[in-house]
Formats: C-alpha cells, sequence, structure tokens
C-alpha cells in the first residue's frame, strides 16, 4: 500500500472509491544516468519535496529507463543507490513518500508490453526526446523508442492525478494521457488519466556553456552542468565559466537567454524575484553576479550534500529503504495488474 493515501486513516488503508477524502496521488521518476543536476533539483526534485505533504506520493528511480542508452553493471548499480540517497538528501522523507528502484516492482515491465498494444508507432516516432537522443547514432536500441510506454506505465499504474516534471517531459505525460484514455475507451474504465504538473519557473535550467541547451546529467560536459555532489571550487569555476551574453548589464531579456537562466536560478535558490536581483547588480557587472551565484548555489549544495555523505557511509539504510518503498508499490500495483489483466482477458481467467 502506498502511504498517506487518505488523510487521517491508518498506514494500512488502502484507497477504495468509496472513500470521500482522497488525496491527489504525485508520480514521479528520475534516471540514474548520473548525478543529479542543479537543472533536476529545481524542474523537479526540489517541488517534489515541498509538495510532500499536500498529496500522496510516489517516487521512483528509473533504472529500466536508464537501460535505453548503453550502461554498464556496476555503474547502473551505484547510480540507483547514489540517486535514491541523493534524492533522500535532497528532503524525500520515507515516512511520506514512497521511494523505489522501478525494476524491483516487475509489473511496470509487464503494463508497458500491455500498453504497446494501445500505442502507435507514429506516436513514439514523434517524441522529441527520442529523436534527439537517437539523433546520429547507429546503435539506437528499441528500448530507446518505447521509452514512452513504460513511462505511461509507471504513472498509470499508480493512478497518479498529478506528474511533477520538468519541461521536457511534457510531450511524454501528454502521451500518457492518450495511452490511458485510449485503454479507458478500449476496455472500460481502468486507469486515471494524468495531468503534468510543471511550474512556470525553473522547468527549463539550460547549460551553463550553452543556453540554448537543456542543463542534463549525461551531456558528457561537465562544464554545462552542475551537480549536486560538485564542491565549492568546482562550483565557482563551473560558474566563472559560464558563458554570459554580449553587454554587461545584468538583466532578465529575451536577447539575453543566458542572464536569463543564471537569473531564474539565483531568484529561485533565493526566493527573491528577479527585478530585486537586477536592481541589486545595477552597474556591477557579470562577475560580481556570478561570483555571488556560486554562494548562492554552494549554500544550497552544502547541507544535501552532507547528508549524502551519511547515506553513503550506510549503504545499506537506503537499500533498506528502497526495499521497504518497493513492497509498499508493489502492493498497489499488483492489484492494479490484476484488473489489466482480467480487462484485457488476458491468461486462464
Ligand atoms: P539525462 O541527461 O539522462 O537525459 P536528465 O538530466 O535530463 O537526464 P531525467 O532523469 O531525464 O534528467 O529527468 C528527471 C527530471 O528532471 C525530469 O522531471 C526532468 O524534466 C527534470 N529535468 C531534467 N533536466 C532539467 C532541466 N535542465 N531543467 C529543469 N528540469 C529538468
Ligand atoms: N522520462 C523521465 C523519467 C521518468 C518519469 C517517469 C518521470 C520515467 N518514468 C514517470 C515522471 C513520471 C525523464 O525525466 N527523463
Amino acid at each position: 500500500m502506498v502511504a498517506g493515501r487518505v488523510e487521517g486513516t491508518s498506514a494500512t488503508a488502502v484507497a477504495e472509491p468509496s472513500e470521500t477524502v482522497r488525496r491527489q496521488r504525485v508520480f514521479s521518476g528520475m534516471q540514474p544516468s548520473g548525478t543529479p543536476t542543479l537543472g533536476n533539483y529545481l524542474g523537479a526534485i526540489r517541488n517534489w519535496v515541498v509538495q510532500q505533504d499536500q498529496y500522496d506520493n510516489v517516487f521512483c528511480v528509473v533504472d529500466l529507463h536508464a537501460l535505453s542508452l548503453p550502461t554498464d553493471r556496476d555503474t547502473l548499480r551505484a547510480n540507483t543507490l547514489n540517486l535514491a540517497a541523493a534524492l533522500l538528501a535532497a528532503g524525500i522523507d520515507p515516512a511520506r513518500s514512497v521511494l523505489f528502484a522501478q525494476s524491483d516492482v516487475r509489473e511496470h515491465s509487464e503494463l508497458c508490453w500491455l500498453l504497446t498494444s494501445v500505442t502507435q508507432f507514429g506516436e513514439l516516432r514523434r517524441m522529441t526526446q527520442f529523436k534527439d537522443k537517437s539523433a546520429g547514432r547507429e546503435d539506437v536500441s528499441a528500448a530507446l523508442f518505447v521509452y514512452p510506454v513504460l513511462q505511461a506505465a509507471d504513472i498509470i499504474l499508480y493512478d497518479a492525478d498529478l506528474v511533477p516534471v520538468g519541461d521536457d517531459q511534457r510531450q511524454h505525460v501528454e502521451l500518457t494521457r492518450d495511452i490511458a484514455e485510449r485503454f479507458n475507451r478500449r476496455y472500460g474504465q481502468t486507469f486515471v488519466v494524468p495531468k503534468p504538473d510543471i511550474k512556470a519557473e525553473g522547468a527549463r535550467i539550460m547549460a551553463l556553456d550553452d543556453p540554448s541547451q537543456k542543463m542534463s546529467k549525461s551531456s558528457g560536459r561537465p562544464m554545462s552542468y552542475i551537480a549536486l555532489t560538485d564542491d565549492a571550487d568546482t562550483i565557482r569555476r563551473k560558474m566563472k565559466r559560464a558563458v554570459t551574453d554580449s553587454g554587461s548589464e545584468v538583466r532578465a531579456v529575451p536577447d539575453k537567454p543566458a542572464l536569463v537562466n543564471l537569473l531564474t536560478i539565483y531568484s529561485l535558490l533565493t526566493g527573491e524575484d528577479v527585478p530585486t536581483i537586477e536592481e541589486r547588480y545595477a552597474g556591477r557587472g557579470y562577475g560580481a553576479f556570478k561570483t555571488d551565484l556560486a554562494e548562492v548555489v554552494v549554500a544550497t549544495v552544502t547541507p544535501i550534500q552532507a547528508r549524502i555523505a551519511e547515506y553513503a557511509a550506510d549503504p545499506g539504510a537506503v537499500q533498506a529503504i528502497l526495499a521497504d518503498g518497493a513492497d509498499r508499490a508493489r502492493d498497489q500495483a499488483s492489484r492494479k495488474m490484476a484488473l489489466v489483466r482480467d480487462r484485457i482477458g488476458l491468461g486462464a481467467g
């Protein structure tokens, strides 16, 4: 069962349609494809953390998705545990949220296959993430192509109402809606149709070395991102080298995309609005602004890093949290799959 589903009920309660007070459920996932970045933090993790009390939360380290690009065994295992530790360190609380590794709940793979039958080839071919990640590659796996169907399975398996993600995932959540609606039309009401939860600010943090590209943990260009685990000197160096626009005024205007990005980061991390920050740096140039921004970032990541270090010293604790999360997730997922199998008419009945 997934804790906190219904306000005021015990931890053993399971949501039933008849229950009147139903908290909205959130589901979101992150790939263990590297160390989470400031983009992951501002676009996703931070929102998951602050909204924890409002919703019934399920968060997933999507290791099956990470197989869509070449990966090796030891890296995958380490990345899975490190990402889980980073999420816990950033404030995901196992008492209020279910946190688990995707492959520990086999129902995700099973539902993915079933949903491929209500997904069209043409829909998948139109996904921009597939086009971006497959461009110029010879060795494109079928997993990369089917990736959004697995994502749809993740979400609708838990009857999620809301999917808090960065802007790059909007298209995948829209496809999830289409898949859920199609399944419901064909087989009868089975799945909740989820909505994307994408914030107006921070949903698309751009690369430090190129403000036309999304900051990404798997870009292969360390200067393009700040990892949550970067030390203070690395952060200062990366900020110093971050590209800026022509001119010297610290202003968030359309012809200064690099400054828009840096001001967005500053504003989200301090809670100050952009005009206040622009005023503070008026006439002082980019250097002073970037120096201070580096310190703002350092102040954000330092306490997270201290907690990551505690988890690193006790990997068994992270594994225990993931195992407990998988048990709770599986309980819900297996019940849903029994219904799905029956709706489709699979097996001997
Ligand atoms: P990869 O580089 O492996 O594709 P990624 O860094 O893009 O990974 P994901 O694991 O695919 O990250 O995404 C996890 C969450 O972080 C998603 O909700 C995604 O939208 C969000 N996210 C990723 N990058 C950014 C960014 N630059 N700005 C805001 N949100 C982001
Ligand atoms: N594709 C997502 C990761 C992801 C996800 C999910 C996000 C996998 N399953 C379910 C939200 C809900 C990405 O961020 N690249």
